[in-house]
């Protein structure tokens, strides 16, 4: 099918969707909270509501009781900053360049003026906040950590901002409010380099005795709190976060965040980093899960979660707020430490029924856990088969908030506020999976190798065809060189290539790919 007859008859649905909201018209006139939970690496199987029977996860079950969850939903790429950049832009990361995994000191891939999420819900009359994971690219170039930091967050509609410039394993391990970075002290100004070592501070690669567990290369720089980093830095002694407590900071900079703006309509982006690398749960959790640090993370998010739903109870809004929660891409066992999450995952399916994980172009890349609650209005205890994708988050809350999209922005965006709300199984008729090829040049791991996609439509996938069959870090990445068309209702695994049996299929479905990668 024609990719703009597709755009076409979505909008369509999509108008029928506000017709359908409109009868519920004190939910638009309301606009609700908006609490979007983002989890790093969490799999489809990683929660007992999807199935686990080894792992038990009662709050974010009880988000799913009360709402609706999806068996079909996507995250936008099969790595962080790509899933990311489509969940705030509603463009898929494939149509632009530089959306790959960014080093920690990377500039900011989302520009100055760009048309996103917070912004739409910032000209809809939203306070809009953002605590957590940023892994989105900081500043023009090169980033003063000493200074004022920008552009980042609030120069692309947040209000506020309490983030981590990139990811858990990359320097610098420092905490960003606002514009700076906090408890810096002057004197001890902080330097990072992606590049040749820099500074004296000990290393993973030549301390190996002063880490908590060992690491592969790539994460054997400068060590913080025992644990060997992406990169070097050397300074803001005083910043850097713990890694213990790091998730209970984040969590009352969110409370914070909603209890001081639960006056008005406030929207919080609260991207948490459970279960992603390095794991090192509070004492509390240790040992609980019986998995390790993974397991252990795992539960750590569990009750994040519940205390977010607690905190709407206690302050009176849970039933004016809206809360979306997922992942930005597929589980990973090893990705980097020895954690001991392989020898002790035991029976634990980290992506539940479907293949392989984090980095891969197969079903456990991108099929992550979502749910959607709203006292009243999101349908309860229903389970959703609709095809959903995190890059139609913007069109769908601009429906509910009665905002238009601009001509050209979120080309990708469908609203599926019907869905979302739990009012139609009716999703997207496609969506695009997306990965990029990891290249290790010497001790540098990027993500700058070739762009791979597959659609999906119904029960059908096409993976589109590449290279040789790849692995990274244990999880198969799904590449052939032939094209791989799967039946995922009786092969949600994609064991079997159908592409040489039912080749008219496999060729619609190329096409439409094509279509729709041209635009
Ligand atoms: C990779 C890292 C991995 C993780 C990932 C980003 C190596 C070998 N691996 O480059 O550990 O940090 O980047 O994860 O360096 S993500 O969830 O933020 O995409
Ligand atoms: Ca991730």
């Amino acid at each position: 099918m024609n990719s703009k007859i597709t755009r076409r008859c979505l909008l369509l649905a999509g108008a029928a969707a506000v017709v359908a909201s409109k009868a519920m018209s004190a939910i638009t006139a309301a606009k609700p909270n908006i609490v979007v939970v983002y989890a790093d690496d969490l799999g489809y199987g990683d929660l007992s509501c999807y199935g686990s029977t080894t792992i038990h996860t009662p709050n974010i079950d009880r988000l799913a009781a009360q709402g609706t969850r999806f068996v079909n939903a996507h995250s936008p790429s099969a790595t962080c900053t790509p899933s990311r950049y489509a969940l705030m832009t509603g463009d898929y990361p494939w149509r632009a360049s530089g959306t790959q995994i960014l080093p920690g000191d990377a500039p900011a891939l989302i520009r100055p003026g760009r048309y996103t999420l917070p912004a739409m819900l910032k000209q809809a009359g939203y306070n809009t906040g953002f605590v957590g994971k940023w892994h989105l690219g900081l500043g023009d170039g090169k980033v003063d950590w000493n200074g004022e930091i920008g552009p980042g967050p609030l120069d692309i509609g947040f209000d506020h901002g309490f983030f981590m410039p990139a990811t858990l394993d990359r320097v610098p391990t420092v905490l960003i409010d606002g514009r700076r970075v906090a408890n810096l002290d002057q004197n001890d100004p902080i330097a990072v380099s992606y590049g040749a070592k820099m500074g004296d501070e000990p290393t993973g690669a030549k301390h190996p005795e002063m880490l908590r567990y060992g690491a592969d290369p790539e994460h054997s720089n400068t060590i913080v709190n025992g644990i060997s980093r992406i990169g070097y830095m050397t300074g803001g002694k005083a910043a850097r976060w713990n890694d213990e407590n790091l998730s209970d900071l984040l969590l009352e900079k969110a409370v914070d965040f909603i209890s001081a703006k639960r006056a008005a309509p406030f929207f919080l982006y609260y991207a948490v980093n459970e279960p992603h690398v390095p794991r090192a749960p509070n004492p509390r959790f240790v040992g609980k899960s019986g998995m390790g640090p993974r397991g252990d993370a795992i539960l750590q998010l569990d009750w994040t979660v519940g205390e977010v739903m607690r905190a709407l109870d206690r302050l009176g809004i849970a039933k004016d707020t809206m809360v979306v929660f997922s992942s930005d891409n597929g589980p990973i066992l090893f990705d980097g430490y020895e954690d001991r999450a392989v020898e002790l995952a035991g029976a634990h399916r980290p992506a539940g029924p479907f293949s392989s994980g984090k980095y891969s172009i197969l079903e456990g890349g991108t099929r992550v856990p979502m749910i959607t609650a709203w006292p009243g209005h999101v349908r309860p205890g229903h389970v959703s088969s609709a095809l959903v994708d995190h890059v139609d988050m913007i069109a769908s809350l601009a429906a509910l908030v009665g905002q238009q999209l601009p001509h050209a922005s979120a080309v990708d965006s469908f609203d599926m506020l019907a869905p979302l709300l739990g009012q139609t199984d009716r999703g997207r008729e496609y969506v695009v999976e997306d990965t990029k090829l990891m290249v290790t040049t010497g001790a540098t791991v990027s993500s700058s190798g070739s762009r791979i996609l597959a659609i999906r439509a119904g029960d059908w996938k096409l993976i589109r065809r590449s290279v040789k069959p790849q692995q990274f870090h244990g999880n198969p990445i799904g590449t052939r060189p032939e094209d791989q068309l799967y039946n995922l209702a009786d092969d949600p695994g994609e064991t079997r290539n159908l592409a040489a049996s039912q080749p008219r299929r496999a060729a619609q479905l190329a096409a439409w790919l094509d279509r729709i990668e041209r635009g």
